[in-house]
């Protein structure tokens, strides 16, 4: 690659930088959700395959989003890098990249779930500074393209710049037209070598600044945030939870910061409490629309809910016990007024999520609430302040919407929600599961005796068994510790006389219902992952068993 290439390569470069840069800081002061980058990747993330989605969040877990931007990034630098190379062969050529950016960054914003006609705004600004960076800068070797007479203002003053150095024409002498300009004489072929650097030291300050700028406004929404989130104060339970029962192992309930997440949201939401209403409509007698201090009056039930995801594969991260706090679901639907022929409430978050949840699973009599609270404080941003929805024995996904706002009642037949759409099932019930966490997979360990321990869970059935196969023999019963309800896992326990040389272990359990656990190993696609977990461990010393 000659350095002329490699320097209109670094001239697109520049050129997409500054565009997503105004971009950015033009969205951010002015509508932040319609943010170019954030919006392209949430148009991935909606658009892309559930097989994609699954690979990503098996092969990344929760360090896809960050993956996801960054490949991003990655695809926008090549186009850019490319465009500067054919802008330098054929100017008009310029204008594809930016085009191409310009409108996947407009059809993204528009095609969020809460878009604005403003919203397309931002990416034209960005795609019309890159469009004009790219005309404008000088390249090496390259004459500059003139200032045409009616062009736009521009205000880094690259396009002034670039005509004072003047076109100079292949082979011509060094005359009058290059010394117009204040570098002084143009070399025959291009710019003087001093203007390109000014110039492009120009708009890349012009980018950082941007940048900084950016940085800067989300510091400060993150802040205003975080300084209403600490106003709120919980009132004390109407119902509170049962006290821990004595004898739970440590990690019965999770702590908040190890609490698994999975959202498809790129950017988390930080929603204004005060400003937050949630309205209850549809298929009812009645519409209600009800603030946080409404919420807050309903008379508050305090809950120890095991929350798991469907996503969770056999013996997966992705499953936590909190002690909830919030108002009782079913009230407030009765109080509504359910008309005859509804099966189904759609809950919709702030940023487009839809939820749909059995109103029959939501009337059954259920701890079923729009949570407020978590472990004692309100909700985290990350697990959906002010308030979300949680559905005990449901998926996520089926039942646990975060930062909702509305409650649909309607009927399964018109209405399928997000996930439900790409082909996950519409109903959702947990699936009776089981976990090894002690010992660690492929752990070496002393010769005696071993505690092997972990988790089990079947929300709102309950666990009755658990048993333990040591090198598939025979199922032994594994000791279960006390535990708050039927919605909340069950820590069980099991003694092993380890004899010397690699074993596996294996568990399952039994619910309330007499459900044995099936061995069959399913992936969690479309209605939760079925099979035992099996790990494998080596006991040190001693001859081999
Ligand atoms: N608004 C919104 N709510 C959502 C989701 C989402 O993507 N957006 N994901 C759901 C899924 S799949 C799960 S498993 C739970 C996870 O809740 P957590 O992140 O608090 O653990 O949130 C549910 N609620
Ligand atoms: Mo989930």
């Amino acid at each position: 690659m000659t350095r002329r290439t490699l320097a209109a390569a670094g001239t697109g470069l520049l050129a997409a930088a500054a565009g997503v840069a105004v971009a950015e800081l033009f969205a951010t002061a002015v509508r932040p959700r319609a943010a170019p980058l954030v919006a392209v990747g949430g148009a991935v993330v909606d658009g892309a395959p559930t097989a994609v989605k699954e690979w990503a969040v098996r092969t990344f877990g929760t360090y896809d989003k960050p993956l996801l931007l960054g490949g991003i990034a990655l695809a926008l630098a090549l186009l850019a890098a490319l465009t500067g190379i054919a802008a330098r062969r054929r100017p008009a050529l310029g204008l594809l990249g930016p085009a191409v950016l310009g409108v996947a960054g407009v059809a993204a914003a528009l095609t969020r779930p809460d878009a604005r006609p403003v919203d397309a705004l931002p990416a034209l600004a960005g795609a019309a500074v890159a469009a004009a960076l790219l005309r404008w800068l000088p390249l090496p070797g390259l004459p500059a393209a003139p200032n045409p007479p009616d062009a736009a203002p521009d205000p880094v003053g690259v396009g002034r710049a670039a005509s004072g150095a003047g076109p100079t024409g292949p082979g011509g002498p060094a005359g009058p037209a290059g010394s117009g300009g204040p570098e002084g004489a143009a070399p025959a072929n291009g710019p003087t070598r001093r203007l390109v650097v000014r110039n492009a030291a120009l708009v890349a300050a012009g980018t950082v600044l941007a940048g900084a700028g950016t940085a800067a406004l989300r510091r400060l929404d993150v802040a205003d945030a975080a300084r209403s989130r600490e106003t709120v104060r919980l009132p004390a339970p109407a119902s509170p939870a049962r006290p821990t029962p004595a004898g739970v192992a440590p990690g019965f309930r999770t702590p908040t910061a190890d609490f698994y997440r999975v959202d498809t949201a790129l950017t988390v939401p930080r929603l204004d409490v005060d400003a937050w209403r949630l309205r209850v409509h549809g298929m009812v007698e009645r519409p209600i629309e009800l603030s946080f201090a409404d919420l807050l009056d309903r008379g508050l039930i305090e809950r120890d809910i095991t929350l798991s995801c469907v996503s969770n594969e056999v013996g997966g991260p992705y499953v936590g016990t909190a002690r909830w706090l919030g108002a009782p679901l079913a009230p407030l639907l009765r109080d509504a007024g359910i008309r005859g022929g509804a099966d189904q409430v759609v809950a919709r978050s702030d940023e487009g999520m839809t939820i749909g949840t059995p109103i029959a699973t939501l009337l059954d009599g259920r701890d079923a609430m729009l949570a407020v609270g978590m472990d004692g404080a309100p909700l985290p941003f990350t697990h959906g302040f002010p308030v979300r929805m949680l559905t005990p024995g449901l998926y996520g996904y089926a039942g646990a919407c975060k930062w909702v706002t509305e409650l649909e009642v309607t009927t399964f037949d018109a209405f399928d929600a997000y996930w439900v759409r790409r082909g996950w099932a519409r109903e959702a019930p947990v699936k009776t599961a089981s976990r090894i966490d002690r010992p660690a997979p492929f752990a070496r360990l002393p010769a005696g005796e071993v505690t092997v321990a972990g988790v089990a869970w079947a929300q709102h059935r309950g666990i009755t068994a658990v048993e333990v196969s040591v090198d598939g023999g025979p199922w032994r019963a594994a000791e279960l510790l006390p535990t708050a309800s039927t919605d909340t896992w069950v820590q069980w326990r099991f003694a092993w006389r380890a004899p010397a040389g690699p074993h596996s272990l294996k568990v399952r359990a039994t619910d309330g219902a007499g459900a044995v656990q099936p061995e069959q190993r399913r992936p969690p696609f479309p209605d939760g992952a079925t099979g035992h977990h099996t790990i494998t461990v080596t006991v040190k010393g001693g001859a081999p068993s």
